[in-house]
């Protein structure tokens, strides 16, 4: 078997025009691969640290040269050698060089680049596609994999607000989910149509402001429930059917607009606290039903949380925790044991190595969650998770608007592993 012959790295530019890292791993077979790492913006409070210079002289502080060290003169010297298949060793001996909770000494951002990287010589030392090799390292993680492969749904974001959207809203993602019709490259094509509508919607509206974070509009207008109103509009004019073709979906990202123990949103006058906004949200769904609910209510608000669960189970909402999870074990396991939700976003690098996703997804699993494999609104133009959902066998993937290259280069790829999985 090949072994890590050379670890590379170096710092290169997210879709934000932030610095991040990418990491070239050679092997002794001369086979190599790369992989970089992307950074979020509306972050949960327990995710692993992505380590930034703070050097106010470079990029605003924002440079990675320090995590670009940590790869080559910590990680590197220890991984050279070893076998590249063997993930969950050299995962764990980056978990052990970091020895922190959450990666703080050498960073997420570091571990991942490598772990990824990894992954990907090893793939391609086999001759393997990448989703079938995650596909075997799932099978080693013991994952309650399908029959065989499939393609998970996509929750595509028309409509950015919050964190990520100039414009006025308060929920930060207004999701479409072509469920209903069958091949993704249909789905996909009716993404893309509605998107197109969607535009024209906001432009016969004045509504127009600009371009958000992940690809969406980020509309000026009255009220977050309008937004929803607005895509329904465009599936309609676009000739799909709501709720049979296309359902809609959420993530609220609701710790943005939570001040003082209330939730502060356009839609009321008044803040609410967590009963009132839960009524909110009992009114909302009988307008527009939503098959996907992302972090309805801040990530320390539990309570509410098992109380939506359970309000929204009769609808076949399905609640994901993202800011409430953080992609961190022993949250999912505690979320398992409240009921507080029963879907979960997976971000790699919210935990920082494959081996620890692997293991927070196939908890999830087990307890018969739904999953969804998400990119962060800070973006290069890899597509590894693109190949690691079908991989893992997710429900879904959330990889943003069908527009801007770092976006569509995971959504194009879904599409030649369609190809391929149609032609074995
Ligand atoms: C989210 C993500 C991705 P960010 O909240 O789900 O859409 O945003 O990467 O900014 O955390
Ligand atoms: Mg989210």
């Amino acid at each position: 078997m090949a072994k890590i012959k050379e670890v590379h790295c170096r710092e290169i530019l997210d879709s934000r025009a932030n610095p991040t890292i990418e990491t070239t791993i050679v092997l002794d077979s001369n086979i190599w691969a790369t992989a970089s790492t992307p950074s979020g913006t509306s972050t949960g409070g327990n995710e692993a640290i992505e380590l930034r210079d703070n050097d106010e002289q470079r990029y605003l502080g924002k440079g990675v040269l320090k995590a670009v060290f940590n790869v080559e003169k910590v990680i590197g010297p220890k991984i050279i050698g070893l076998d590249p298949t063997d993930q969950e060793k050299i995962d764990q001996i980056m978990i052990d060089l970091d020895d922190t909770t959450n990666k703080n000494r050498l960073g997420a951002n570091s571990i991942l680049s490598c772990s990824i990287a990894i992954l990907k010589t090893a793939a391609q030392n086999q001759q393997r596609h990448l989703f079938e090799y995650v596909w075997e390292l799932s099978s080693r993680f013991k994952l309650p994999l399908p029959q065989k492969y499939h393609l998970p749904s996509p929750v595509l974001n028309l409509i950015n607000g919050g964190k990520h959207g100039a414009g006025n809203l308060e929920f930060q993602e207004f999701h479409i989910i072509p469920i209903g019709i069958k091949e993704f490259s249909e789905q996909l094509r009716a993404a893309v149509e509605i998107y197109k509508n969607v535009e024209q919607v906001l432009i016969h509206n004045n509504a127009i402001h600009s371009i958000g974070d992940e690809g969406g509009f980020a509309p000026n207008l009255f009220t977050n429930m309008d937004a929803l109103e607005v895509v329904s509009r465009g599936i309609n004019q676009a000739g799909y059917l709501l709720n049979k073709d296309i359902y809609l979906g959420l993530d609220v990202a609701a710790d943005f607009f939570y001040k003082n123990s209330k939730y502060s949103i356009r839609d009321r006058t008044t803040p609410m606290d967590t009963k009132t906004f839960i009524e909110f949200y009992r009114e909302a769904r009988n307008q527009y039903p939503l098959l996907l609910l992302e972090d309805p209510l801040h990530e320390e608000d539990w309570q509410g949380w098992a109380e939506l669960t359970n309000m929204f189970a009769v609808d076949h909402t399905t609640l994901i925790g993202d800011d409430l999870l953080c992609t961190n074990i022993d949250r999912v396991k505690k979320a398992i044991r409240e009921k507080s939700c029963d879907g979960i976003l997976i971000k790699p690098n919210q935990v920082g190595t494959i081996t620890e996703t692997l293991k927070v997804i196939k908890v999830a699993q087990e307890a018969k969650w739904k999953t969804n494999i998400s990119h962060r609104s800070g973006e290069t133009n890899d597509s590894f998770i693109a190949d690691f959902a079908v991989g893992v066998g997710a429900d879904y993937v959330k990889f943003g608007a069908p527009a801007r290259g770092e976006r569509v280069a995971k959504y194009n790829r879904l599409l030649e592993i369609e190809e391929i999985i149609k032609n074995d």
